[in-house]
């Protein structure tokens, strides 16, 4: 597998900051269409390196499972030396540090394929959901590999409904729970629920508390997008008992040792 370095970053990524209207809107609205943050030759490599890895698992569709087990491939970040790349020293990082803070680690990278085929929606969820996380400033950051559109199964989000806050699943989920990769479903008012096509290579940005849906995948064609998720370096996990989510510390410090340590390895 290729290796990857800050040399080759320039051909791979495109760099940029937010503006000040952009950083207010995700304030007000939860969210940014951030545009394309990976060039034509880094998006083409990214495919590569994911599809490799995504073969690797011989997965078929499996009408009987949940979106997750039939979407996801997590922790990716160890297996394609780009995406880590991506997610630890890539356009993301910056824009995570005007969003969350200083100090920064990622929480969670994961491929999330819906393929031609792949039919099974993904209820309406906050990501802050799936394990909640305090502080609640992590952000999701989304990477489409492919063009994606209602009937391919793009997300849907709510403008502005992150400020419904932290919505209470403790009933669906667990440690056990999680680990076994059991769906969580919220109820939502869809009213001003809006899909959020997106062409190959750009990127959506929102908050934790963003609730958020797909449809299946009734297209003839791939959807594949990339999920990085970028918290607080003290995030501590509400869920078990506060422990701090173990995390690579990306920018700045952090208060505890075993975050300090993990995946220090890692570059
Ligand atoms: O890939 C999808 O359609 C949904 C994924 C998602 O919402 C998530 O991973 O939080």
């Amino acid at each position: 597998m290729k290796e990857y370095s800050a040399e080759s970053d320039r051909d791979l990524f495109i760099f940029r900051r937010l503006s000040d209207g952009q950083i207010q809107s995700f304030h007000d609205e939860g969210y940014v269409c951030y545009g394309r943050l990976l060039t034509d030759h880094g998006l083409a490599l990214m495919r590569e390196e994911a599809m490799e890895e995504w073969n690797e698992e011989n997965r078929e569709f499996d009408e009987s499972q949940t979106w997750l087990k039939n979407s996801l491939l997590t922790n990716i970040h160890r297996r394609s030396n780009l995406i880590r790349r991506y997610y630890f020293h890539g356009p993301f990082v910056d824009v995570a540090q005007q969003l969350v803070g200083p100090n920064l680690k990622g929480v969670t990278s994961q491929l999330s394929f819906k393929l031609r085929g792949n039919t099974k929606l993904a209820p309406w969820h906050q990501d802050n959901g799936y394990g909640e996380l305090d502080p609640y400033t992590a952000i999701t950051c989304i990477t489409a590999l492919d063009a994606t559109d209602v009937e391919s199964g793009c997300l849907w989000i709510i403008p502005g409904g992150h400020r419904l806050g932290q919505i209470d699943v403790s009933d669906q989920l667990t440690v056990e729970s999680k680990e076994a990769m059991v769906e969580v479903s919220i109820e939502m008012d869809e009213t001003n629920a809006i899909p959020i096509p997106m062409k190959a290579g750009e990127s959506l940005i929102f908050h934790g508390w963003m609730p958020h849906k797909s449809l299946g995948n009734t297209s003839n064609r791939d959807r594949r997008l990339l999920f990085l998720r970028y918290a607080d370096a003290d995030a501590v996990e509400v869920y078990n008992n506060r422990k701090p989510r173990l995390g690579k510390l990306i920018r700045g410090n952090t208060r505890f040792s075993e975050v300090k340590e993990y995946e220090a390895d890692l570059d």
